[in-house]
């Protein structure tokens, strides 16, 4: 914040940047490639897949020799030798000849296993394993068995059979003794810097009991006398190859059992562990006198910061950071050495501890911004934007600063609702869509940055949604970065209440990744690890944690009394000094600053604050930051935009037809694709009962040819649910995959279609996050059964109905929800119509302006809530989507049987220029009474009014009309209006196959009523029709659902 203006600005990164080796990058580059086949997809690459297997059989090699000569090796140097073999006594091991004839017999073991000694197939065996390295044990004795008979230990400097036996067992010894530590030495390390554990035996659960007998040399038979005794850890180690028990174990406590604790062992990959241990048991060259006062400034602006707050602002909430303040150096260090490896856009979630914080001294924005939020003011751009605004540690907002490295780094923190976590699919979502964006195919260059707490990491369900993206093809972000601010308390609650496992973080290793937990009142160690926790990322792409131990100074927020409930935690934290002030200390005691140059920094950054506090009191918002340049252009909702057309030419229809049924050379298609490819390129051609699933493919087909990239995703949306889409058709000979709408042979965007992990929160909010980031994209979520849907309510509660409201972030995300009652239960037939209904807010009481050059009713409301029941309007309302200069969100109800239902078909007149989305279809029938005849006329929508169609035509009905409103929210209040009018003398029914409680029926009634009223000046009743209140939305009994069914409709028509 300040500080970085009044001190120098060297960066922390210096002489301790290392670099990756280019054949390390190499490798990485290509073993990512193959991990993640999507990027064949993007950027049409083939890897030479051969590279990665020769690499990797060089990495089993390595290790295979790093294993074999810990195993063997010892104080007496053995050089056991195979009679008869290309073994070379007078060599070691693991180099020259006898390495190469060793790693040929791997290689001949990995074709087959029995073209070895059966004693070496069993070493090879556990090598590949992975077993740890001590329990290699049971190739030694077998090896020796080998060796007695016929095999001679030939070295001189072997003595005796005793001597290899004794030789192997210290090994193994040894080898335990560094499995443990690497397993298990978190367990011992000092992380907590309240020493809760052992004060108040908080942690009791994390420590099992005996645990600290793992690490003593005495569990193992050593005694004092051997400690200084030598052993060979060749490799195994850094450093010498030879070395005392007391130099291993001291490398073993300094690397796991410090300030830091770190889970690695859980990953399945042995480079990336590897690549973990090298970095782990190196000892870190010491920070610098310059590195260690830019972290002392780091650290001074994040507590000075809070303590200003305070002052000024005694009574306000602010989540603020204190006791975790360390954050901040740690953010600003992982930050920088992003940088250097390339990252230029972060995409920031974090809930509310600390946000403030972050604001000012990571992302960057002025304090004065953050100053004037704590001050009553009217919305100053409530001209140009309607909204409820929100509280301001929700907010987000998006800057470019330069780091001290001299690049600049784009921030965009994502506005959040007080549910915990829930901003998390979110993030993941928007930075997938940047990195789509901005062509970062490789995702080096933007991040997905999660801070957490303690409780809401361990409880919240959408965490391990989140997680489970981590390395998804269509869903990865090569690697988000998680922190937990892991304060040991959920609000009033103790850790060991709130989570049944031992760490807040246990649920990330379930996808593998390492887990760094350290004590925030070591500023260097959380520095460390953050730039640790950088490195792995842009090596792996994958995701990384790290879990800050540190404290709560205050109550959950500066009101909140904690003592009521932990009164001998509080008690601590009293005596505790600041981060602030331990690091000082240290830095004074070091001589790194003299505490004149200390002061002089504390003064400078609060001279810095109080100079923006003055400024905050006059300080004038400049143009909500909302519209990023990718929104540029795009219309608030009082500006008005135009009804657009959404139709399209026959031939560019008919390009597209032909190109999407077109099965490419060679491509070995399902032979149930046939008919259907050929029912859809005649319906085409015939311009003839065009189905669902075709519509649907003409719009996505058409917007990717006008430069509209689609991502539709959901469970299964590939092929769809019910069989009716076959966007990807699969060779039935070799499995080659292929898009019929990425091939539409002229230049289009890109459509991406996911299958995704079986989430929907976690999903809904990923898709909601990617439509966040630009309006030049459809995106689609699609729930298996609209009935799943509730499973993201958090998200449409928060996200989708009120985002645009609280935060001034439009989205255009739409939902397909299957939905209709068709007698498949309880959790198959609806999509919950009414509560999508209830969260709208066009208000029922009043008509908005309906003119068509002037409405701007839609972009007044909140979102879009249709039920269309023709191919071809559905066909509008997606292209609608993106054919106008705002963006709203969608809901859809789709259908389920209509998909094949012979009726709902739609001409290819119908998608043509002239044609647009009709909110309301009027009855078409000619066969029908004059409208003055007509006693009653039914309003409906969806699936229910094909059954009244047939209904009608079987009991020749001719006297009753049958109005469909397709686009239910908002009300079409001029178009039902001019309905009800065409028929003067009829009964106005409305009739539903969801229950009374369910369904549109609350939503449309005052609607009716009111578009009675006012426009037609009249106070004709609306008539409920259809089933009766119910508590589930079906019967699950097949005969009672027709029974029910055939009963409504009778009702209406009767
Ligand atoms: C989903 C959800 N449930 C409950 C809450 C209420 N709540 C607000 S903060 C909090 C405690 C959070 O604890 P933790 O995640 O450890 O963060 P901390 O406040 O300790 O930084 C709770 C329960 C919420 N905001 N969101
Ligand atoms: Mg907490």
């Amino acid at each position: 914040m300040f500080a970085n203006r009044f001190f120098a600005t060297a960066s922390l990164e210096g002489p301790l940047f290392k670099r990756v080796s280019r054949e390390e990058r190499t490798f990485h580059f290509f073993a990512d490639r193959i991990k993640r086949q999507n990027v064949f997809e993007e950027v049409g690459r083939v890897v030479p897949t051969a590279l990665y297997e020769r690499r990797q059989s060089g990495r089993f090699r390595s290790s295979f020799s790093k294993l074999f000569s810990t195993a063997l090796a010892s104080e007496t140097t053995a050089t056991p030798k195979v009679q008869g073999s290309a073994l070379d006594p007078s060599e070691s091991f693991l180099s020259g000849t006898n390495a190469a004839v060793l790693e040929d017999m791997y290689e001949k073991w990995m074709t087959d296993p029995s073209s070895v000694d059966p004693s070496w197939a069993q070493f090879f065996s556990n090598v590949d394993r992975e077993v740890a390295p001590g329990e290699a044990v049971p190739f030694m004795s077998r090896a020796l068995e080998t060796a007695k008979s016929g095999v001679s230990l030939t070295s001189s400097s072997v003595t005796s059979q005793e001597a290899v036996l004794k030789a192997a067992s210290d090994t193994v010894k040894i080898m335990s003794i560094i499995k443990a530590y690497r397993h298990r030495g978190h367990l011992i390390a000092d992380l907590d810097p309240l020493k809760l554990d052992e004060e108040l035996g908080f942690y009791k659960k994390v420590i099992p009991s005996g645990t600290k007998r793992d690490f003593e040399p005495s569990s193992y038979g050593f005694t004092e006398a051997d400690m200084d005794r030598e052993f060979v850890v060749n490799g195994e180690l850094p450093g010498k190859d030879i070395r005392s028990l007391r130099d291993i174990i001291q490398t073993l406590r300094r690397s796991y059992c410090g300030t830091v604790g770190i889970e690695y062992r859980h990953i399945l990959s042995k480079v990336e562990k590897d690549w973990i241990a090298e970095r782990i048991e190196k000892e870190f060259p010491p920070f610098s006198v310059e590195q260690k006062r830019i972290i002392l400034r780091d650290l001074a602006d994040a507590e000075l910061f809070e303590k200003f707050l305070a002052i000024k602002f005694p009574t306000s909430k602010r989540f603020g950071l204190e006791g975790a303040e360390s954050l901040i150096p740690g953010l600003q260090a992982l930050l920088e050495r992003g940088s250097n490896l390339g990252i230029e856009n972060v995409v920031i979630g974090m809930p509310h501890r600390g946000r403030l914080n972050v604001l000012a001294n990571i992302i960057g924005s002025p304090v004065e911004k953050i100053l004037h939020e704590f001050y009553p003011h009217d919305d100053p751009f409530g001209e140009t934007y309607q909204g409820s605004g929100d509280v301001k540690y929700h907010l987000g907002t998006s800057n470019t600063r330069k780091l001290r490295n001299g690049k600049s780094m784009h921030f965009s923190l994502v506005a959040n609702p007080s549910h915990l976590e829930a901003v998390d699919p979110v993030v993941v979502g928007k930075t997938r869509a940047k990195q789509y964006f901005t062509g970062d195919t490789e995702r080096k260059r933007t991040l997905a940055l999660l801070l957490h707490g303690d409780a809401s990491f361990a409880g919240q369900g959408v965490v391990q949604e989140t997680l489970e993206f981590s390395d998804l093809r269509d869903y990865t972000t090569g690697g988000t970065v998680h922190i937990v601010v892991n304060n040991q308390i959920g609000f009033t609650t103790d850790p060991r209440h709130a989570r049944s496992s031992p760490y807040p973080t246990d649920v990330a290793k379930t996808v593998g990744m390492p887990i760094f937990h350290v004590n925030g009142d070591d500023t260097e160690a959380v520095v460390r690890c953050c730039q640790l926790a950088m490195d792995f990322r842009q090596t792996f792409g994958k995701d990384v944690i790290v879990d800050i131990f540190c404290y709560r100074r205050h109550g959950h927020n500066e009101g909140d009394q904690p003592t009521f409930t932990q009164p001998r935690m509080y008690k601590t934290i009293q005596k505790h000094p600041s981060i602030l002030n331990i690091y000082s200390e240290k830095l004074m005691n070091e001589q790194v600053v003299s505490k004149a140059d200390y002061q002089k920094m504390v003064k400078a950054t609060n001279d810095g604050l109080q100079k923006a506090f003055e400024n905050s009191k006059h300080w004038v918002p400049k143009e909500h930051d909302w519209l990023s340049s990718l929104w540029e252009g795009f219309k608030t909702e009082k500006q008005l935009s135009k009804i657009q057309p959404t139709g399209v030419e026959e031939e560019t229809l008919k390009k597209i037809g032909t190109a999407i049924c077109t099965v490419p050379q060679g491509f070995h298609l399902h032979h149930q694709l046939t008919r259907f490819i050929n029912q859809r390129r005649e319906s085409i051609e015939s311009g003839k009962g065009i189905d669902w699933s075709t519509a649907e493919a003409l719009a996505i087909g058409t917007l990717l040819a006008e430069g509209t990239s689609v991502r539709l995703s959901g469970q299964d949306s590939e092929r769809g649910t019910f069989s009716q889409r076959h966007s990807v058709w699969i060779d039935q000979e070799n499995e080659a995959v292929h898009i019929p709408l990425n091939n539409l042979g002229m230049t289009q965007a890109r459509f991406q279609v996911c299958n995704s992990s079986l989430s929907e929160y976690g999903v809904m909010g990923f898709e909601l996050g990617y439509s966040l980031e630009s309006p030049n994209i459809l995106v689609i979520w699609e729930a298996q059964f609209g009935d799943f849907s509730n499973g993201a309510q958090v998200i449409i509660d928060t996200f989708l109905a009120a985002g645009e409201r609280k935060w001034r972030r439009q989205s255009g995300l739409t939902l397909f929800l299957p939905h209709g009652m068709e007698g498949q239960g309880p959790e198959h037939s609806s999509a919950r119509l009414e509560r999508f209904l209830q969260l709208c807010d066009d208000d029922p009481d009043v008509i908005p302006e309906m003119h068509t050059d002037r409405t701007r009713q839609i972009q007044l409301c909140n979102m879009q809530v249709a039920n269309c029941s023709t191919p071809a309007n559905f066909f509008h309302i997606l292209r609608r989507q993106i054919h106008r200069e705002f963006r709203k969100p969608l809901v859809l109800m789709t259908p389920k049987s209509l998909l094949r239902h012979p009726l709902c078909k739609s001409d290819l007149a119908d998608f043509l220029p002239n044609k647009l989305f009709q909110r309301v279809i009027s009855e078409k029938s000619n066969d029908l009474v004059a409208d003055k005849d007509i006693r009653k006329v039914i309003f409906c929508s969806g699936k229910v009014y094909y059954d009244l169609l047939e209904a009608r035509q079987k009991k020749e009905i001719k006297d009753i009309a049958i109005c469909r409103i397709e686009q239910l929210a908002p009300f079409p209040f001029d178009r039902v209006s001019s309905e009800i009018g065409k028929y003067p003398n009829a009964q106005v029914i409305w009739c539903q196959e969801e229950s009374k409680n369910m369904g549109a029926w609350f939503y449309v009634k005052p609607r009716m009523e009111t578009t009675i009223r006012e426009l037609e000046k009249s106070a004709r009743p609306v008539k409920y029709v259809g089933r009766p209140p119910s508590a589930a939305p079906a019967t699950g009994l097949p005969k009672v659902h027709e029974a029910e069914q055939s009963k409504l409709i009778s009702e209406a028509l009767e």
